[in-house]
């Protein structure tokens, strides 16, 4: 079936129904997330777990022509994963269940190229259980990364055979190893064994995640819940809208004009709400390679991620990936560690907080609010929220802030607000704090704020 993008995203929205809001005629509302979008959200952090054979051959992409012998770590425990998961302040975690290898962590009935076919528990092992065990013992929401490019499967390239296949694997995740929060299909679409291309059904493939799982959220370039941010260097785009068009990133892998531009940006007046997550690894590649421990990033380089992820209204997914032991590297837990000490300190104390808030509506699309801070202190790091339960609105804002009787001053400018918005600026001796919504799409709510000294 072959159908325009703009033919492909409206069928794709009514097959699945949940994330579009029509638009009454008379009373205009805008999108809002489902439950599970906001879920979602609320979880601010993730840890990717890119694991399987390239862990033991030191490969980023293999070719699906490993031995499945290689696959062999001393020491797995996916508890200690998600006890490093918590301990960083992640709600939630999500395994490469088959990376475009083909190489499956469970056992699947489709193909031989999996975990039985390896020496790790006699052949009998199983990671996907011990990772959905592992996260619900630890209180953690489990999500699987399914990747849709196999380059051992006979069958990829011919569409039709391998839609059946990959439905398939599908339904053996969602149906064994029950709830699964995030269901992250990738966009590379690479040859296949006989250098064939494939054709993906995403109809289908949705519809299906739909039926077996309804509270999932589905992360793809194109969503359809959650979308790419458009890069993997750890910034959300500034502004960066949840509300996109969905024709202008059709089908996961939509390459051409303006798609980067949407991933990172969204659209201010898009149909449907697709907010966008922000995934990046904590080393420079995405499996684990002993040659890169020295080159863990710091947590300065954490924190400034985190800034540009959770702080432009994004969800950070940061890649830990465990070592050949088939656990995480020392130096990346201590890392994980580190940066949820410095950004508990970083928000120990809110001036703003119980502080009593002046709300005025200053104009159809324009609102300020006033906040005496009862003392003077030093104010470097700003924090703003939407209620996002009820859409997104704030266009362009303000921060300004004046000592006693003195002249207000800028702290900070921004765009977007959204779930959260994040701003550090010159730390500034203030007694009084402005905050003034200058452009909004829709009537601007009371925002959520902030104040903390900063670093
Ligand atoms: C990319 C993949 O090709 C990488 O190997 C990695 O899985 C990353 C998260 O997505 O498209």
């Amino acid at each position: 079936m072959t159908l325009t993008r703009r033919a492909f995203a409206t069928t794709m929205a009514t097959a699945l129904g949940g994330s579009v809001v029509r638009l009454p005629r008379a009373q205009p509302s805008r999108p809002r997330p489902s439950p599970s979008q906001l879920v979602w959200q609320r979880d601010e952090l993730a840890l990717f777990l890119h694991f399987g054979v390239n862990t033991f051959t030191d490969h980023e992409w293999g070719d699906g022509r490993e031995d499945p012998t290689v696959f062999n770590p001393t020491a797995l425990d996916a508890r200690q994963w998600a006890r490093a998961g918590r301990a960083a302040g992640a709600r939630a975690l999500i395994l490469t269940a088959k990376h475009h290898d083909g190489f499956c962590l469970w056992p699947s009935r489709l193909t031989t190229h999996s975990v039985a076919r390896s020496p790790w528990r006699g052949g009998a092992g199983d990671v996907v259980r011990e990772f959905t065990d592992a996260c619900r013992r630890e209180g953690l929401r489990a999500g699987l990364y399914l990747s849709p490019w196999d380059r051992n499967a006979p069958v990829y390239g011919d569409s039709p055979r391998y839609n059946d296949f990959y439905c398939e694997q599908l339904t053996e995740l969602l149906t064994r190893y029950g709830p699964i929060a995030e269901v992250w299909f990738d966009g590379a679409n690479g040859e296949g064994p006989n250098g064939r291309r494939q054709e993906y059904d995403w109809l289908r493939v949705f519809g299906l995640v739909r039926r077996l799982q309804p509270h999932a959220v589905m992360f793809s370039d194109a969503g359809p819940d959650v979308r790419w941010c458009g890069n993997e260097a750890g910034a959300a785009g500034d502004p960066n809208w949840s509300t996109m068009d969905p024709a202008a990133v059709a089908y996961p892998g939509a390459s051409g004009d303006g798609v980067i531009t949407a991933l990172q940006h969204g659209d201010p007046h898009g149909s449907v709400w697709r907010p966008a997550e922000t995934d990046t690894s904590i080393r420079p590649g995405w499996f684990h390679h002993p040659g890169e421990d020295q080159r863990v990033k710091p947590v300065d380089q954490l924190t400034d991620i985190w800034f540009t992820s959770v702080g432009r209204n994004s969800k950070l997914l940061l890649n830990v990936p465990p070592t050949r032991e088939g656990v995480l590297h020392a130096t990346d837990v201590a890392r994980l560690a580190d940066l949820r000490a410095r950004l508990t300190a970083l928000f120990a104390e809110d001036f703003a907080d119980g502080r009593p808030v002046q709300w005025r509506v200053t104009g159809t699309h324009s609102a300020a609010a006033e906040l005496d801070l009862g003392r003077t202190v030093t104010v470097g790091v700003s924090r703003l929220e939407e209620e996002v339960g009820r859409g997104q609105c704030v266009a362009r804002y303000a921060i300004r802030g004046a000592q006693d009787a003195g002249e207000w001053r800028d702290l900070a400018r921004g765009t977007t607000v959204g779930y959260r918005k994040l701003d550090r600026f010159e730390p500034a001796t203030v007694r009084r704090v402005r905050v003034e919504v200058q452009d909004a799409v829709a009537p601007p709510r009371r925002l959520r704020i902030g104040l903390y000294r900063g670093s």
